[in-house]
């Protein structure tokens, strides 16, 4: 019988997104339920999104979820077998979940959806004290790009899943638009993988085609 996964998070999150693309990617049918972070519903011991139900097993963390999802469902075609390989994407993982998201979401993104989605004044003051960090990991993902290929080399695998939500909801914004399109390497990447039938079919209901 064909799993069917449940993914209780936010509608538009960088992580709930990252699960439904990985489930559109092992073919397997998936429903989000509407669930916001630190809500009396959310059963994350931190209060964070998603939370998944498959297969009678309650799973939490992305990365968790995700190869979970792939070794039980894809045979693993979203991860590669080569160790040295395997090495380069969860390290493109890592710095997605450690480093890139914190700065982007805290300093960017969600301070336009607060904007955008409450009417909250914009603040503007931390989006200027966070440009600078953020252009200069823009810069360095556009160089690592240009330099090896970076996470972008050997097919599609997790760490362009990780890397794609994580960017877009920065390119979703004025000033990341313009950012990641100052850097060519990285905006060329994100064209071609926005293209992707996982990611077109799991695009924000807010997102433009
Ligand atoms: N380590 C978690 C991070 C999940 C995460 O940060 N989700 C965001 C939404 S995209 C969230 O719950 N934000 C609410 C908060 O941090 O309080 C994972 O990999 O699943």
């Amino acid at each position: 019988m064909t799993a069917k996964v449940r993914i209780f998070g936010t509608v538009i999150s960088t992580y709930t997104r990252i699960v439904e693309i990985t489930c559109q990617e092992a073919g397997l049918s998936h429903e989000t339920i509407p669930t916001p972070a630190h809500s009396p519903q959310n059963r994350h011991p931190f209060g964070k999104v998603p939370v998944v139900e498959v297969d009678r097993l309650e799973l939490i963390e992305s990365v968790s979820i995700t190869q979970y999802l792939d070794n039980a469902h894809n045979s693993g075609a979203l991860q590669p077998r080569d160790p040295a390989a395997r090495a380069v994407m969860d390290r493109w993982i890592a710095m997605a979940n450690n480093y890139l998201f914190p700065l982007f979401e805290h300093g960017l993104v969600m301070p336009w959806i607060m904007h955008r989605f409450t009417g909250a004044e914009l603040d503007r003051d931390m989006i200027e004290r966070s440009l600078p960090n953020i252009s200069r990991a823009l810069a360095f993902l556009d160089a690592e790009i240009a330099k090896d290929g970076a996470w972008t080399t050997g097919g599609f695998d997790l760490a362009d899943v990780f890397l794609y939500c994580v960017l877009r909801g920065v390119q979703l914004t004025p000033q990341g638009e313009v950012g990641i399109a100052q850097c060519p390497h990285l905006s060329a990447w994100m064209a071609v993988t926005q293209q992707r039938d996982s990611i077109r079919a799991t695009c924000w209901e807010t997102e433009p085609e």
